[in-house]
This record gives C-alpha cells, structure tokens and sequence, in this order.
C-alpha cells in the first residue's frame, strides 16, 4: 500500500505507548489489593490494560471473590486514583517512552494527523504534564467513551472527528484489548510491546524506538 497517500491519521494510546504509566496503575492497583487482602500479580495486571477503572476494580475484588455495594466501590476507584495521582505527580517530558517525539515530528513533517485514543479520565492532565497537548489534533479520553476497550468506541469518534475512515488510520497500542478494539473497528494496528500478547496487531514493535513511521510501508 502507498501508506503515505492512504494512512491519514495515526491515534495513539496514552498509558504505555506515549508514557511509562502504565507501571504506576499496577502499582495502585497492587496496593489496593493488598489492603483487601487479594493476591494480584503483574500478569493478572495485563487483563487491566486498557479497560476502564469501574472495570479494573471489579476483576480485582472478583480475584479476591469480594461483593460490595456500589457506593463503595466508587469510594476504592477514587482512592485507587489518588494513590496513582500521587504516584505520578512528579511526571515530566522525561516520561516521554523512547521514539515518541520522533513519530510525532514524522506525523507533522507527512501532513498525518495525530490523535489520542485512551481509556483514562486522567488523560489530558498527563498530556499537560508531559507538555504534549498541544500536538494533538484529536484528543478522545475516557471522559469522553461510555464503551470501552475491546469496544472500539474511543477510535471510532476519534476517526469521526477528522471525518476519516478506519481504513485512513492506525491505531497504537500497548494492550491486548486496544488491538482487539482496532480490530473491530477494522483500523490498522501497531502493536507496542510483548509479541506474546499482542500477536493479532498488524504490525509488531517491541518499542516505538524499534522503528519508525516508514514501517508502515508493511501494511498491505
Ligand atoms: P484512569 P490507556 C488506560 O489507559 C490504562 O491502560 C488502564 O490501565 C486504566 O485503567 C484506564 O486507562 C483508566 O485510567 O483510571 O486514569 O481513568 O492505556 O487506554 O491510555
Ligand atoms: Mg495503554
């Protein structure tokens, strides 16, 4: 395929693909489940990529095999998230993960449009934090889905806002999930990150520093 005629817009995961923050949930979440009294190991984390907070919480409290109202669930989610505010409050551009800034000056030097796809509500105070906010032409966050991932939702109004096809973009993933999401709304995918898990992507990197945007020549 002439990727650079037919690949309009590339949208990016946050958490994991543009920042190294995806380390800091699972240390939030690890510290919750402790204090419930529940085992939970980095690879029952892998299962947290990507899905929403409400949703993490439960997979957690179903490991432990707890029930517990509403109301109260909403009071761990919110102190799950001050535990990860903390823990990223210090965050800056060197966050930023290798080969980044690289894709995203390679976006604006080809004319493709560079949008955000992510299931966090912490989304745009990470982006201000790591001082990219400004580079985005798209942002779609976790404020803005009632669906999420492998739901592909978050892409689907992300493309809609441009006005471009699936077709026209690729998504960038770290999750399981995200590449199950791209894949059901039929856009290309890079998959960051393990092969092992993320095998269906259309394209593998193990970072984004691996390589750089003309691997999208691969995509037939
Ligand atoms: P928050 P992404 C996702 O972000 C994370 O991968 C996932 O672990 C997290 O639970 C979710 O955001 C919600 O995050 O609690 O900040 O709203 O990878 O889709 O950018
Ligand atoms: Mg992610």
């Amino acid at each position: 395929m002439d990727w650079k005629k037919n690949i309009k817009c590339l949208i990016f995961d946050l958490d994991g693909v543009i920042v190294d923050t995806a380390i800091y949930h699972y240390l939030a979440w690890k510290n919750l489940a402790i204090s419930l009294g529940i085992d939970f190991s980095e690879s029952d984390n892998e299962n947290l990529k990507g899905i929403s907070r409400m949703e993490s919480l439960d997979f957690i409290l179903n490991l432990g095999g707890i029930a517990m109202s509403h109301e109260d669930k909403l009071k761990l989610a919110a102190s799950k998230n001050f535990n990860y505010l903390e823990l990223i409050k210090d965050l800056n551009e060197s966050n930023i993960l290798p080969g980044v800034i690289n894709w995203l000056n390679q976006c604006e030097q080809y004319g493709i449009k560079i949008a955000l796809g992510s299931a966090s509500k912490n989304a745009r105070g990470i982006l201000e934090a790591i001082k990219l906010m400004d580079r985005f032409h798209v942002i779609i966050d976790g404020t803005n889905t009632s669906k999420t991932k492998p739901d592909p939702e978050v892409f689907l109004l992300a493309a809609e806002k441009l006005n471009l096809k699936p077709q026209e973009c690729v998504v960038i993933e770290d999750s399981f999930k995200g590449i199950e999401a791209a894949q059901n709304g039929n856009f290309y995918s890079i998959g960051i990150g393990d092969k092992s898990i993320l095998y269906n992507a259309t394209i593998h990197l193990a970072d984004m520093s691996e390589n750089d945007i003309n691997i999208l020549s691969k995509l037939k």
